[in-house]
Parts: C-alpha cells; structure tokens; sequence
C-alpha cells in the first residue's frame, strides 16, 4: 500500500460506523488514507502530535470526525497548515447540532471546512478530500471524472424508470419540459 496522503481522526471509536464512510470514498479514488482515534479532549498531546507531524509525512488533508463539543476539527487546524475537513457527527441528544457548530464556528483565521452531519457529510469529506489531492494526481481526477460520469448516468437511468413507470414518454433531453412528465407532490 503506497504511502497515506489523507489522514482521517475520529474523536472515538463510537464515530468509525459513520466515519468509515470518508475511508470508503478516498479508497473508490485510490487515495491511501490512515485513520486513528484521537481526542483533542482527551488525548491533546496525541492529537497536536498527529497533526503538527501530519505534513512531514506526505500527508495532504486532515479529515476529522467528532460529536458533541466537537473541538477536534478546530485543534488541529491550529496545529496544522494543511487544510482540515471537519464531520460533525451525532453523538448526543442535540443529534450532531452541537458538533456542527462546534465545527462549522471557528474564528476567522483557522480554517476548517465543514461538512454536513452524519453518513453524507463523512462520505464528501472524503470526496473532497479526493478532489484536493486530484490537483496534484491525474489518476485520481480521472477517477473522479469516471465516478460523476457514472452518477450522472444512475440519475438518468433512475428517471427512465420513473418515465416507465408513470407511463409518459421517455426523454432524451438533459432539460425536462417543465410540468408535463414530473412527479407529482403530495
Ligand atoms: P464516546 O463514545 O467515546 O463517549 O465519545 C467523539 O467524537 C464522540 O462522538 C462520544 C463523542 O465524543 C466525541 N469527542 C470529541 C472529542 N473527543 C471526543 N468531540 C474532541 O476532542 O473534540
């Protein structure tokens, strides 16, 4: 396995069924990543360590996942001049608002990227994390290029069925006419 150039931190091993999404996207690209738990709470040594050594090692990306008070995202952008991609995660009874702000509210002068709660924002972290490492590595935009092509042609084979099932007549066009042919709501 080559050397990891996205490094994934999760606050605790209760995040890896969520955070195991970001994992699953860089490997679709071919992106070797490496992931451990580390807590800026509870291991702040630890955490400084891993992001402060992070691009000494090839690292390109930091992609941080943590519920609750989650200050992981923050501490390592601090420690680090590598861009930080945080996933707020639902570990709490407010249900991931509480590391969305936590995430998302940094102060003006360190950044962290943050993605949306849960499954969906673990899976773009790691996309976009695949993406900031396309910029130096043809092979993985030319992944990238093949894994939209391939989504764009899912939702196309999708609304043909739709079109099948409600009986109207296919269309080849990208723009359907408004009205006519679209799902009706309620
Ligand atoms: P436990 O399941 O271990 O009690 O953790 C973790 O990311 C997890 O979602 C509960 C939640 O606490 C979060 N946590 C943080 C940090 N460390 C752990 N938000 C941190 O340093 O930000």
């Amino acid at each position: 396995m080559s050397a990891p150039r996205v490094l994934i931190l999760m606050g605790s091993d209760s995040d890896w069924e969520v955070m195991s999404e970001a994992k699953k996207a860089l490997d679709d690209l071919g992106v070797a990543s490496e992931v451990h738990v580390s807590s800026a709470h509870r291991t702040p040594e630890r955490t400084g360590r891993l992001a402060r050594e992070a691009a000494g090692r090839g690292i390109q990306v930091i992609v941080c996942g943590a519920g609750a008070a989650a200050h992981l995202a923050g501490v390592c952008a601090a420690e680090t001049e590598l861009p930080v991609l945080g996933v707020p995660l639902a570990a709490s009874d407010l249900k991931g608002l509480d590391a969305l702000l936590a995430t998302a509210q940094m102060p003006a002068g360190v950044p962290v990227g943050t993605l949306a709660i849960g499954k969906a924002g673990a899976r773009n972290a790691g996309l976009l994390a695949g993406r900031i490492v396309a910029r130096t590595d043809p092979q993985v935009a030319d992944k990238i290029r093949a894994q939209r092509k391939r989504m764009a042609e899912e939702v196309e084979a999708k609304d043909a069925a739709l079109q099948g099932k409600l009986g109207g007549q296919s269309r080849t066009s990208d723009a359907p006419r408004s009205g006519a042919g679209e799902p009706t709501k309620g």
